[in-house]
């Protein structure tokens, strides 16, 4: 039989989840996820408010169980790129923790809140402890409890949907346009879960240690569908701090995933912070994925507390595609080789197969296997743009050396911004721009920058006699329409944009 989370089975008492000082067993998320995934029967498609919270965590596990396709959305979503999320996955049902505010198109679903703490559907034989379910408000969070002396008592699961079956759609930003939604089935998440046991050694006894958002792969797939896959825990942080890291390792955690904004700042910070070198010391694993981590934070890390960052390659339609592997050779500056079942090739731009592996002759990275997505939503024109055959077009370019580590040196496409490890498409903020009634003319590019990688900076024409805006104004609405990580962090105020005799805007004269 096809089973998700063979732990959630066993029912033990293993650490499952902690999210600040509230934790879930197995068993106790068990009895959570298990009658919300039998509430979720009959359902087309749920959006998930993906807080980083318990609650998110466990709508997720009940829609895996259920087979019904969970959409997480970022709390701090704008007006129009959620009217644009909803409008598309048109979701028949929005979990959400109890008190969420939740935005106008979101308000106007059904709603069902994840209550952690006692179950409506109680018998005579359960404790307080076992009461774990979207049952009222103002009972014990078993959250807060310790499982230690609680009664075993394995849920009974339901019957899992087949391989195929669409787990989740993340939204993924585009050169043009409002995001897509990448439809995941269950069989690329697996593969992938798997393919990172293999390659990290991660293991049941793994606690791993992040802060990441958990509406996209990273954080949610990777850092939190993963340990619970090996039976092992997680430990969210809530919020990125270089402290926050520190207590989470130095308590018993064995990994650390962060994006690369997050190793520099903690490069920054550890040289003068031992407790932090120690904590970073100790870990197993540490490993940085979502863009490339600069190798003087590698180098920066490594001399202080002695241990080196993997990176591994991955993406929304992809899942995991490459690793550095935890018992292979260090290959600093590379993101690895590829994934066990995972197959990938360098095509250069006339359409032709790179053979060599002489680390120099650059090529796009192309990738076929059983991590892939299905299809875009609604979308068949991009999902056959996006393949060349059965390979899907990464857009990312690259090397590869004698070893078969990958090296990524580029990306195709200018128009896609990578900024805190966001993937951040112009076109959307260029169009959210173009909405404000002062702007006529808009250009977005980003430029580099040592904290996010990329800084996203809007280059705007003014409508002729309108209320002139502040730059702030102009990020602000960015911000307001899209989400806050999607703001402009300059804003430069022009008489006019370069543009080539067709009217194009000439983006590379910007800012020379
Ligand atoms: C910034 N802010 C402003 C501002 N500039 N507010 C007002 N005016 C301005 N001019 C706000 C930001 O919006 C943010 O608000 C806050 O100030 C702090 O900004 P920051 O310091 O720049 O960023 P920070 O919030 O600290 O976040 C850094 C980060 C974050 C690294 C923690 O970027 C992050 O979590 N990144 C992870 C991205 C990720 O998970 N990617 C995976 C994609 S999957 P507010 O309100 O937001 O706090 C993928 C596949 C794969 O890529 O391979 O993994
Ligand atoms: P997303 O669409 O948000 O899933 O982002 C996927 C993109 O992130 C990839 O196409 C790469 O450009 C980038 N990426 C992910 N991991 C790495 C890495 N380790 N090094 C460089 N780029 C990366």
């Amino acid at each position: 039989m096809n089973v998700f989370f063979p732990a959630l089975r066993d029912g033990s008492s293993a650490p499952a989840l902690r999210f600040g000082e509230r934790r879930l067993s197995y068993r106790q998320l068990g009895a959570a996820a298990v009658p919300l995934a039998e509430r979720l029967g009959g359902r087309t498609r749920v959006t998930v408010w993906a807080t980083p919270t318990l609650e998110t965590s466990v709508a997720v596990v009940a829609a895996l169980l259920a087979g019904v396709p969970a959409i997480p959305v970022n709390p701090k979503i704008g007006a129009s790129e959620l009217a644009h999320i909803v409008a598309d996955s048109s979701p028949d049902l929005v979990l959400a923790e109890p008190g969420a505010a939740l935005p106008e198109a979101l308000a106007a679903l059904p709603r069902l809140d994840i209550r952690i703490g006692a179950a409506e559907q109680t018998s005579a034989q359960e404790t307080d402890q076992d009461l774990v379910g979207s049952g009222a408000a103002g009972e014990p969070d078993p959250s807060r409890e310790s499982d230690a002396s609680a009664p075993h008592k394995v849920p009974v699961l339901p019957h899992e949907p087949g391989e195929e079956a669409p787990a989740l759609i993340v939204y993924t930003s585009g050169t043009t346009g409002p995001p897509k939604g990448v439809v995941l089935p269950r069989r690329a998440l697996a593969h992938t879960l798997d393919a990172l046991e293999d390659a990290w050694q991660w293991t049941a006894d793994d606690v791993l240690v992040h802060a990441l958002p958990l509406f996209h792969v990273h954080g949610l797939i990777l850092g939190v569908l993963g340990p619970l896959r090996r039976g092992g825990s997680l430990h969210h942080l809530g919020r990125f701090t270089s402290d926050g890291v520190s207590r989470g390792l130095s308590d018993g955690g064995t990994m650390f995933f962060g994006v690369p904004t997050m190793y520099h700042r903690l490069a920054v910070e550890v040289g003068a912070d031992p407790a932090l070198a120690r904590a970073l010391g100790a870990a197993r694993l540490l490993v940085s994925g979502s863009a490339a981590l600069p190798l003087t934070d590698h180098a920066r890390l490594t001399a202080a507390c002695g241990r080196r960052v993997i990176e591994r390659y991955g993406m929304s339609e992809t899942l995991m595609n490459t690793s550095v592997r935890a018992d292979g050779p260090p290959a600093t500056g590379s993101v690895g080789v590829p994934l066990p079942g995972v197959y990938l090739r360098l095509v250069d731009e006339t359409g032709e197969v790179i053979e060599g592996d002489d680390g120099e002759t650059v090529g796009e990275i192309q990738v076929r296997g059983p991590n892939l997505f299905v299809e875009y939503l609604n979308r068949p024109d991009a999902t056959a743009e996006a393949f060349d055959g059965g390979w899907f077009r990464t857009g990312d370019m690259a090397v590869r050396d004698a070893d078969g580590n990958y090296r990524i040196v580029g990306r195709k496409a200018t128009d896609l911004i990578k900024s805190g490890g966001y993937k951040i498409g112009a076109g959307e903020i260029e169009n959210a721009l173009l909405a404000h009634p002062a702007v006529t003319e808009a250009a977005v590019t980003g430029e580099p920058d040592d904290d996010l990688g990329e800084r996203i900076v809007a280059w705007v024409v003014l409508t002729p006699d309108a209320a002139r805006p502040s730059a702030d104004e102009l990020s602000d609405h960015v911000a307001r329409q899209l989400a806050p990580h999607k703001r402009p962090r300059t804003v430069h105020f022009l008489d006019s944009l370069p543009r080539n005799d067709m009217g194009k805007i000439l983006k590379r004269q910007l800012g020379r």
